[in-house]
């Protein structure tokens, strides 16, 4: 398996539409194992394609440890892989969650979104599923589903805020490229 580079906002490809994938094959579960041993090296609770410059409507999740009653469960605990997602029904309660995100390295704020989804979804074997989750996992299929549509959490945010976290990224990528030089 490979794990693939996280691609750092800003970039245009995190900004794109994802495609819908035509056909659930061995090729979209070789792109599902590697944006899991992606995300698990990272570690991240969720991945979506475009964040590894792949524009399809593809994520992947694992929150196992996030609501894990005692102790952390030993990765993969509880991998599960979204193709083309679709979210059929959200509560009007609403939650907020501390959020990050790999593209948006050490960056955390509280975004408030839907408490409750109904999220549709075909499985690695093409399989139609239906799923209801609150908590974590709603927040972060919430979060991937945005990448998918070139949405990202700031978004969510003021400028002023929004404008402070991308010029910190752009000096973090700066620096990265200049260290890849030396
Ligand atoms: O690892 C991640 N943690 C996280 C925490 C709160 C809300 C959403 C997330 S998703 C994030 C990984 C990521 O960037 N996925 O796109
Ligand atoms: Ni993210």
């Amino acid at each position: 398996m490979t794990r693939r580079p996280i691609l750092i906002h800003p970039d245009p490809r995190l900004r794109r539409t994802a495609d819908p994938v035509e056909t659930v094959n061995d090729a979209t579960r070789a792109l599902v194992d590697e944006m899991l041993e992606t995300m698990y090296a990272a570690p991240g609770i969720g991945l979506a394609a475009p964040q590894i410059g792949v524009l399809q409507r593809v994520f992947v999740m694992d929150c196992s440890g996030r609501d894990a009653e005692e102790g952390e469960p030993e990765p993969p605990a509880d991998p599960v892989a979204l193709i083309n997602p679709e979210i059929v029904w959200f509560s009007e309660e609403t939650a907020v969650e501390r959020e990050g995100c790999l593209s948006i390295p050490e960056m955390y704020e509280d975004v408030t979104r839907p408490a409750k989804i109904r999220i549709r979804y075909l499985d690695r074997d093409g399989g139609e599923q239906e799923q209801e989750w609150e908590g974590i996992r709603a927040v972060c299929a919430q979060h991937e589903l945005d990448h998918l549509n070139g949405k990202l959490f700031i978004d969510y945010l003021g400028s002023v805020k929004r404008t402070m976290i991308t010029s910190k990224m752009k000096k973090l990528k700066r620096e990265r490229a200049k260290d890849k030089a030396k």
